[in-house]
């Protein structure tokens, strides 16, 4: 990838976005997987910018200055029209219907026109909310707990899934966990590499077991993660091991058996 000053980026991810230059604009998927038959599950859309050909920019990269320019909303919403012209298009050439996530900025869960603007995209496209989780990040702190848990619950009624994404890292609490109607958690990578990690995975998983949710376990790059993660007790992995996050096309072949 070749290097873009900040300002160039800066300056120009703002105008695309805000000029509606959304070709521009497309997520990368990473697979999620069953750790134990090693089968697709689903996949985790994350945006990409291509202002020109040669040059893509990742989230880290393009989310700082649309949040600084406000642009916050604007940008869920393209990623979420994105997400379901990807889903729409693999319903109607016959690939299997797999779900994909979506990372939402906790700052939009406490926007009253939240839930409605999502669920009013999936209506446009035909898509059905059963097919999309939303991943809540917590890198920002969630704000009012209450309105959160009020969302989720709308999304949750909607249809939607809703996860909490790297449990164990950022302002992600357990708190949340108590209070948050979600349907999964996400654990973050850093409990695979510290020494206590897997004890602490085994726990959440207990919990999770009680609460009747699912645990996915994040940036999972050898065999011995994915076994030891297994055996911990979460269903689900994602990481290098089973692939990075790649151009959509790069997953047509996954059919209906
Ligand atoms: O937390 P979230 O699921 O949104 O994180 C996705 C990010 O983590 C992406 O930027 C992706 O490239 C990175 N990532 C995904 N899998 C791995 C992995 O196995 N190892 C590392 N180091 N990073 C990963
Ligand atoms: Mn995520």
């Amino acid at each position: 990838m070749r290097p873009i000053p900040d300002k160039y980026i800066e300056h120009d991810v703002v105008a695309s976005l805000r000029d509606g230059r959304r070709h521009e604009f497309h997520p990368y998927l990473q697979p999620k997987v069953c750790l134990e038959t090693r089968r697709t599950i689903g996949f985790e859309a994350l945006m990409r910018w291509q202002p020109q050909p040669g040059v893509v920019l990742p989230p880290y990269l393009i989310l700082p200055p649309l949040e600084r320019a406000g642009l916050i909303m604007e940008m869920w919403i393209a990623t979420v029209e994105n997400v379901c012209e990807i889903l729409s298009k693999r319903f109607h050439t016959g690939h299997e219907p797999l779900s994909i996530s979506i990372n939402v900025h906790p700052k939009l869960l406490a926007d009253p026109f939240f839930v409605s603007k999502t669920s009013a995209i999936t209506r446009q496209h035909g898509v059905s909310p059963s097919l999309i989780e939303i991943e809540i990040v917590e890198h920002e702190k969630l704000g009012d707990v209450d309105a959160a848990a009020r969302t989720v619950s709308s999304l949750r009624r909607e249809g939607f899934h809703v996860s909490l994404d790297d449990l164990g890292a950022g302002h992600a609490s357990l708190f949340h966990l108590a209070c948050l109607p979600v349907s999964g958690i996400k654990i973050d990578r850093g409990f695979l590499l510290a020494d206590r990690g897997y004890c602490v995975i085994a726990g959440l998983a207990e919990i999770c077991r009680r609460l009747g949710i699912f645990v996915l376990v994040e940036g999972i790059e050898t065999e011995e993660q994915a076994g030891a993660a297994f055996k911990a007790g979460a269903q689900f992995g994602q990481g290098f091991l089973f692939s990075r996050p790649e151009a959509e096309v790069t997953f047509h072949e996954l059919r209906v058996a």
